[in-house]
């Protein structure tokens, strides 16, 4: 038995310098303290010796077994150690490399100019409604006056997705909206893209932005509409700028006029901008007409009221000296990060 012991030993001796995983330490285990291993082995042979022996022959049998269930923890419990610092090399931060900067977005200069805008609009009594960017041809056209095949229309090139379905044309979509909803005193203003089916240029574009303002209520005046525009205008730019109100026709005004401001870009010498004139467009505007005030179930004879149409993008190109409009869509961010980010 001695000898078997001494085997044994010198067995497990090579096996245990071999083993490297905790994977090998259970399998050495298995194959010494297992059902099928030496030890038990041993204990089998064990009930063979005599009476007399067996005290001794059972104790090198039980100090070999705690022998190697010592020596398997001890390895095993190395081998562990080995591995979660293998891990945590593998792991290293190391805290003194440089951060990696962040790319801070930012607004877009349309978005920033129409919270502007609106903003301003805000602080002159006005309140914030929404209409839809697709819209029925009641609330584009009829409801404003333009009756089907009305030559007016042409003004402004309409996608239809169908018959009575389009992109709205312009912000004056929300005004019968507003006007079946709502009793005068009406002050609202409308900000929202706007598309028609246009040639794109330098100063015009198939999409773009417009803030609608309409105030309806007992004796508004048309000079109320002038005061009110120079007002906010003055406010936008932060200087008196100059203006000039021209007569326009819209359907859904009596009278009509178009706004003019100076043409910052060339300082008004001229220039494609401008074309060549030194004025930009910025806006149409109007007395509302009593037709559009009975299509809102309000009374011509009782109130009267104001409306205007803004373009955004060409206030925006105006104030930064933008000289094209198609700009604004290239997502280039080395234009869109010149301005005020708040
Ligand atoms: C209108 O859209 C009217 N709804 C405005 C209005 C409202 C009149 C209320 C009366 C009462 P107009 O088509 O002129 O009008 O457009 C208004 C402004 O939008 C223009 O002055 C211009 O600044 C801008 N705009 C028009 N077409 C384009 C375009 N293709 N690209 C960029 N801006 C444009």
């Amino acid at each position: 038995m001695k000898e078997n012991i001494a085997t044994v030993r010198r067995e497990f001796e090579t096996d245990i310098q071999q083993a490297k995983s905790v994977q090998a330490i259970e399998n050495l285990h298995v194959k010494y303290l297992g059902k099928k291993g030496p030890i038990q082995q041993m204990m089998k042979v064990l009930r063979e010796v005599t009476p007399e022996e067996r005290p001794e022959v059972g104790k090198w049998i039980n100090d070999l077994k705690v022998e190697f269930t010592n020596r398997l923890d001890s390895t095993l419990q190395t081998l562990l150690h080995q591995e979660e610092n293998a891990k945590l090399l593998e792991e290293k931060i190391d805290v003194t490399l440089p951060g990696r900067r962040r790319f801070i977005g930012r607004k877009h200069i349309l978005t920033h100019v129409m919270d502007e805008v609106i903003d301003i609009l805000i602080g002159m009594g006005f309140s914030v409604q929404y209409g839809p960017d697709i819209d029925s041809d009641y609330y584009n056209y009829e409801a404003l006056n333009f009756p089907p095949d009305h030559p007016a229309r042409d003004m402004q090139d309409t996608f239809y997705i169908n018959a009575n379905v389009l992109l709205r044309t312009h912000t004056s979509n929300i005004q019968a909206r507003v006007m079946e909803q709502n009793k005068p005193p009406i002050r609202i203003i409308a900000p929202g893209k706007v598309y028609r089916n246009e040639a794109i240029s330098a100063r015009s574009h198939v999409f773009f932005h417009q803030v609608e303002a309409l105030y309806i209520n007992k004796g508004v005046t048309f000079a109320d509409l002038l005061k009110a525009l120079d007002i906010f205008l003055n406010k936008l730019f932060g200087f008196e700028i100059e203006k000039r109100y021209r007569p326009s026709y819209f359907p859904f005004v009596e009278p009509g006029l178009e706004v003019d401001i100076r043409c910052l870009v060339c300082a008004g010498h001229g220039c494609p901008i401008c074309k060549h004139t030194g004025w930009l467009e910025v806006a149409g505007a109007g007395m509302v007409h009593p037709e559009v005030l009975k299509n809102g179930d309000i009374d011509p004879e009782e109130y009267s009221g104001y409306a205007w149409g803004l373009g955004i993008d060409r206030l925006v190109m105006i104030k930064y000296h933008i000289p094209d409009i198609r700009v604004f869509t290239q997502n280039d961010l080395r234009f869109l990060s010149q301005f005020p980010s708040a």
